[in-house]
């Protein structure tokens, strides 16, 4: 019985220490369903026993990684911290309102802002085109054409991925395969690349074109 426990104890051990850890910042416009997805994904994924009850922070399982999740605030306010987090992040998911076609200029305008610091080009970022449910939402292939978006990912040496979703219809449904699918193709990239360093911009790293903006709805 001794014996038992004490294997297991060990393998749990092993398990412990054979985790990744990777931090993701949640990032995007206000009302866009950044909070929605990481509450789905909470219900969705085991979290660590002892979740850190900083807020903002949630810490997840996913295979062999321990994912520290940051959902940022995306007003006005909330933006203004967001430079705080990007040195400390390995990725970025991205989430966007897709039937918001009055804020896509907006959204253009931060991705830009965002994708454009030091401390966060060449980071692997997971756009959510969230609110697919909505009639009016425009499908990916037009928010990449919108936001300009192979450009601007091959200008700032990021990989981006583009995921169609709804927080509220898919996740809750079960229906979340593409969304976790997406998460892992972010973690393994994130696992790529060196660790962040705070306040030392991330180098840059050689990356091919072909795979920077890739959904596969196309
Ligand atoms: N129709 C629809 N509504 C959604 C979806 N996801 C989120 N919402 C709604 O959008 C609103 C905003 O969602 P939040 O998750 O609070 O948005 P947020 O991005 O966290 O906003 P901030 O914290 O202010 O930056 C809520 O009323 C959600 O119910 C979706 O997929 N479809
Ligand atoms: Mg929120």
């Amino acid at each position: 019985m001794i014996r038992l426990l004490t294997s297991c104890w060990s393998r749990l051990r092993t398990t412990e220490e054979a985790r990744r850890n990777v931090t993701i910042l949640f990032i995007g416009l206000d009302n866009s369903g950044k909070t929605v997805l990481v509450e789905a994904f909470q219900r969705l994924l085991p979290s660590r026993i002892d979740n850190c009850v900083q807020s903002g922070l949630t810490t997840l399982l996913l295979d062999e990684y321990e994912v520290s999740i940051y959902d940022l605030n995306g007003d006005r306010k909330g933006r203004e911290t967001w430079p705080n987090y990007y040195a400390r992040a390995h990725g970025l998911v991205f989430v966007l309102d897709s039937s918001d076609i009055e804020r896509m200029q907006e959204v253009k305008i931060i991705l830009t802002r965002l994708l454009s610091d030091k401390r966060v080009a060449g980071k692997p970022i997971l756009l959510l085109a969230n609110k697919q449910d909505k009639k009016n939402a425009l499908l990916p292939c037009d928010i990449i054409e919108y936001l300009l978006l192979k450009r601007l990912v091959n200008e700032y040496d990021s990989l981006c991925r583009v995921e169609p979703c709804s927080a509220i219809r898919n996740l809750p449904r079960r229906n979340h395969q593409p969304i976790i699918k997406g998460l892992r193709w972010l973690l393994a990239l994130c696992t790529r690349q060196p660790p962040p360093i705070s306040n030392i911009p991330a180098s840059r790293h050689s990356r091919r074109c072909g795979e920077r903006c890739s959904s596969d709805r196309y």
